[in-house]
Order: structure tokens, then sequence, then C-alpha cells
């Protein structure tokens, strides 16, 4: 469940600037139509939908000095670190409709420099397939949505490390990922060298999604700022086919469920992101639809017999 009741802010961020395929800028539109705002209200919580933020268009330029767009990730960031600052100074919950995951870089920025200025405690829940830590010296592609919790936890060039106003925004232990089974050599190094706690798909399949969750919730109570952050190839492909970096194996449908309920039990959740969302691969918008499903579980609705 949400912070108590707090308006739902929505932002759209229609971006695809830091991914490897267009598409992802359409995510924002599909989430919408979807019913994101009305399944919300179904539910109580009060929504205001600010719109877009508007930014620079996709140059699909090769890399240079290992990043791809990195002046537009950049100018998003910034433009989005403004508008979810601006929410959050409000009292309001801010949910990004991405777009590419670079966008969490601003995102959580915003989030960071606000904890940091209230004194509060910051916990990171990354759902993702990928541990999205590549730098520009070991990077593959060159996409910057491979890189934001590098750049989060201070790896990445100035104007990305910087943004939340300290260096680094998070530190390793405030973060934690789940649903992990794509890692690129190089990130397999820094991830370990830089203590980031990782529940890959492995430790679901040993322990079971509850355990996984429990422990990666263990210290989320009463006045953590809990921000998830929902990269929606983190589920299986099967399910979720609408994203532009598919990797088999993912969480079933209802093991995603029980992760949502199990964030919801907290009762900390005060800001979140859904991004990778590619309508240009989905099946009827059945993947946005199913986004839409599971956020409404993260915000306390009971799908089976309920608390
Ligand atoms: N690790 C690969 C790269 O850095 O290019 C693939 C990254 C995919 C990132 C998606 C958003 O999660
Ligand atoms: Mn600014
Ligand atoms: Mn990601
Ligand atoms: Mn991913």
């Amino acid at each position: 469940m949400a912070e108590k009741q707090k308006t739902v802010s929505l932002i759209g961020a229609p971006t695809d600037v830091g991914a490897s395929r267009r598409g992802s800028s359409m995510g924002p539109e599909a989430l919408r139509v979807a019913g994101i705002a009305q399944a919300l209200g179904r539910l109580g919580v009060p929504v205001r939908d600010c719109g877009n933020i508007s930014g620079p268009a996709n140059p699909s330029l090769p890399p240079v000095d290992g990043f791809r767009h990195l002046n537009e990730v950049v100018q998003w960031n910034h433009l989005l670190h403004d508008a979810v600052y601006t929410e959050l100074s409000k009292g309001r919950l801010p949910l990004v409709l991405g777009g590419d995951h670079c966008l969490g870089i601003g995102s959580i920025s915003a989030v960071a420099r606000r904890c940091r200025e209230q004194g509060r405690l910051l916990r990171v829940l990354w759902l993702d397939a990928h541990v999205d830590f590549n730098t520009a010296a070991i990077t593959p592609s060159g996409n910057v949505h491979g890189m934001p919790v590098a750049c989060l936890c201070g790896y990445g060039p100035e104007k990305l490390v910087r943004m939340s106003g300290h260096v680094p925004a998070l530190s390793s232990e405030q973060i934690r990922q789940v649903g992990v089974r794509s890692v690129d050599e190089g990130e397999k190094r820094l991830v370990h060298e830089a203590g980031i706690e990782v529940f890959d798909m492995r430790a679901v399949d040993e322990l079971g999604m509850r355990q996984v969750m429990r422990s990666a919730l263990r210290d989320i109570d009463d006045g953590v700022h809990l921000h998830v952050s929902f990269d929606v190839d983190f589920l299986d492909p099967d399910i979720a086919p609408g994203v532009a970096t598919t990797v088999r194996g993912g969480p079933s449908y209802r093991e995603a469920q029980l992760c949502m309920e199990m964030l919801a039990d907290t009762g900390c959740l005060s800001s979140l992101d859904i991004v990778e969302l590619n309508p240009a691969f989905d099946v009827r918008n059945q993947t946005a639809e199913l986004a839409v499903d599971l956020i409404e579980s993260l915000f306390g609705k009971s799908t089976l017999m309920g608390r």
C-alpha cells in the first residue's frame, strides 16, 4: 500500500534516447490507454495526471566515447528530476511513466535529494532482468538504459552522477535488485565491487519469491521512503512481450503479484517508475494492461482472499 492516500502524480516521460531500440517513447500513452489513472481511482487513490515532460528527439546515432545520446539523456533526466522533485515537495507520490530506464537517474536523483533534505531513510527496490550497472568503459552497447544504477552509485559522467546534488546519489546498501538474469561480464565485477545486493532468478528459484522479498524488504518499515523502479522486462516475456530487451525465465504472473503485494504490505511506497514498456513489441497492449494490473496490487488491491 502506498503512503496513506497520498495523491499520485502521473508524470509521462516519452523517450527512448537511452534504449537500444525505438518505441518505449510510446510507453506513457500505452499505460494511460491501459487505464492506469482509472485503476488507481477505483482503489480510492487520488490521481492527478501532470501530462508529459517534453525533451529532445532521439537522434538515433552511434555511441560517442562509450555513450549513445549522452546530451539528450542528460536533458531528459534533468527535466524529469525537476518534475519529480516538484511533486515530492508538494507532498505527492510521483509515478513516472517511461520511457526507457535511463530515466531512473533523474527520477531517483530527485527522490534522493528530497530524502536527504528531510533526513529520511531511502530504500530503492529495482525490479529488472538486468543490473543496469554498465559504464562507458565496459558497456557492450553505449545505451544509457544499461547504466542507471552505476550512475546513481557514483560510476558515470559528472552530469549524471551529480544530478541529486550529492555524489553518490545512493550508497550501495540503499538499493536492492530482484529478478536479475542477464548480466554482462564487466557488470558482474563492478556490481560485486560496489557491494550491491542482487536477488537474481536463481535465488527466486531456490528460495521462492516470498523469501526473496522478505530479505529484500527486511529493514523497510515506518518512516522509510520506498522507491520502486519497475522495469517491465523484469517479467517473463511469455506474459510481458511488450519490451525491447526480453530475457527468458522471468517471474510468473503469480510471483510478480506476490512481489507487488508484499511491497504494498510495507505501507512505505513513496515513489515509483514504470519503465521499458515498448508497445511496438506488444500484442494488443497486453503488457501495459498487465503492468496496470500489477500496479493495482502495489497500491493495495487484494487479488484473492485479501487480508
Ligand atoms: N546490459 C546490456 C547493455 O548495457 O547494453 C543490456 C541493458 C538492458 C537494460 C534494460 C533497461 O533494463
Ligand atoms: Mn534543473
Ligand atoms: Mn532496467
Ligand atoms: Mn531491464
